[in-house]
């Protein structure tokens, strides 16, 4: 029964992933306009960050749509295909839950010790990435 269950989801979601992928490629907005200098200060910034992410998750295109309004190449974790990732976030975030926004930092130049913070809830990840990128600079 349980395998029945399992298969039936697996289908729906055969089904519904290109409907929902193809939406989001027809809604996607076009990215803000920023000076070269800008996006390159944009970019490097960017290389702090991953999503954690499912393909087919209506919560990650959300924040994919908000990631390219803002003109984000913010690099993308498949966690639902790809162990190592899924395993990252499970031992890292704490939970196998999408999308989550990893967020590295360098405690100093001297000693790149990488700390950071596993940020859940596409809402919480949209006001982050607003508050730090809206703006042509990155604060
Ligand atoms: N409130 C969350 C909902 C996220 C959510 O439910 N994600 C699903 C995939 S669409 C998930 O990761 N489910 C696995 C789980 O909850 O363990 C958000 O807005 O980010």
């Amino acid at each position: 029964m349980r395998l029945f269950i399992r298969l039936f989801f697996r289908l729906i979601r055969l089904i519904l992933t290109p409907f929902m992928l193809l939406t989001e490629w027809l809604t996607t907005p076009k990215a803000m306009i920023r000076s070269p200098e800008q996006q390159a200060e944009v970019n490097a910034a960017c290389q702090q960050l991953a999503l954690y992410q499912f393909s087919a998750c209506p919560f990650c295109i959300k924040v994919r749509k908000e990631m390219a309004r803002l003109g984000l190449d913010i690099e993308k974790r498949d966690a639902r295909h790809n162990a190592s990732h899924r395993n990252d976030l499970q031992n890292g975030g704490g939970r196998v839950k999408v999308p989550c926004l990893r967020i590295t930092a360098t405690t100093s130049e001297t000693a790149p010790e990488r700390t950071g913070q596993w940020l859940y809830e596409s809402d919480d990840i949209i006001r982050y990435l607003r508050q730090r990128f809206a703006g042509n600079t990155p604060t």
